[in-house]
């Protein structure tokens, strides 16, 4: 009874049968640590990887923090390292404040694969699997620009500068308005340290400073939730345009009502899945693959309905 009350706890909400953490003693056993757990692009991340582990029949364990911060990810590392898997996967929520406590699991002998986020350490992931997150800013910038006819005011709602996917998403906003779009003004990046309210109370401020704002740019879901939910309850629908990076439910809500022009979705399923299989290879002394990009979708209302699209929107 036990076991099965245990594996109904295991079930998830990818339907799978949850990971098997009962399995036998000579199973590669693979922890996953996500940047923020419960949150859609980790789930779908840990869908995926928990799709290709039970295909290879190897063991994964799923943790993360619950705020995409190094100080609530590290003592998760450091279980995970006492636990001594196989391979670790792991995106790591601050370049620099986790090379520490990742330099210990490298040490441990414990294989590293970086999903999503890196460290500035090149020598730490012997995998570094992400979305090419300089162009997918710079298709932001792109994106924006069309929908405000190429002038006025832009602004970027961030979550945090060190966090390696999002200060890349930046540079690659920032590099390609430098480059192609003179008629937009910057007025710069804020930092919403994740929190929905945070970037909800940056939108509305940036809205009283700048009147005449033009389109904002937020790198990420809850930057995205906060800033198009400030937008829709300031009457600003369509009047300020605005672009986000990622695809859950409330953004693809945010897309068919209007508050949100286009969205950046990435493969979060596709990253899990891979990463899994370069942990094994790597267990194995098989060859791999050192940086694995993987693809990015622009969400718009005329495309969102289209078969294609909808398999590359987050799960609930
Ligand atoms: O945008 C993703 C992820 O790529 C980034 O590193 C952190 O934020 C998300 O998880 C979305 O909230």
């Amino acid at each position: 009874a036990m076991a099965a009350l245990a594996a109904m706890l295991l079930i998830t909400s990818c339907g799978g049968g949850g990971e098997g953490s009962g399995g036998g003693g000579d199973r590669i056993r693979v922890a996953l640590v996500q940047g923020l757990a419960g949150e859609e692009f980790y789930e779908t991340m840990a869908c995926g990887a928990r799709a290709k582990a039970k295909e290879l029949g190897v063991d994964l364990d799923v943790q993360g923090p619950q705020k995409f911060d190094p100080t609530l990810q590290t003592p998760i590392v450091n279980s995970v390292v006492a636990g001594a898997p196989d391979a670790m996967l792991i995106a790591p929520t601050d370049v620099k404040a986790m090379i520490a406590p990742l330099t210990q699991a490298k040490q441990q002998n414990i294989k590293i694969i970086l999903v999503d986020t890196v460290v500035e350490d090149p020598t730490i992931g012997l995998s570094r699997i992400s979305t090419d997150n300089l162009k997918g800013g710079a298709a932001a910038a792109e994106a924006l620009s069309e929908q405000v006819g190429g002038k006025g005011k832009v602004l970027v709602i961030s979550t945090d500068p060190g966090v390696s996917t999002v200060d890349a998403r930046i540079k690659g906003f920032e590099d390609e308005i430098k480059a192609s779009h003179p008629g937009l003004t910057y007025v710069g990046v804020q930092y919403s340290h994740n929190d929905v309210g945070e970037a909800s109370r940056i939108m509305n401020a940036a809205l009283a400073k700048d009147a005449d704002l033009a389109g904002v740019f937020a790198t990420n879901l809850n930057s995205a939730t906060g800033a198009g939910t400030a937008l829709q309850q300031a009457g600003k629908l369509g009047k300020v345009k605005m672009v986000g990076f990622d695809a859950g439910p409330a953004q693809v809500k945010q897309l068919k009502d209007g508050v949100v022009q286009a969205l950046i979705a990435q493969l979060p399923a596709d990253i899990g899945a891979k990463g899994v299989e370069q942990a094994v290879a790597a267990v194995k002394g098989q060859e791999v693959t050192p940086s694995i990009p993987t693809d990015a979708t622009i969400v718009t209302a005329a495309n969102v309905d289209r078969p294609e699209v909808q398999k590359v929107l987050y799960k609930a």
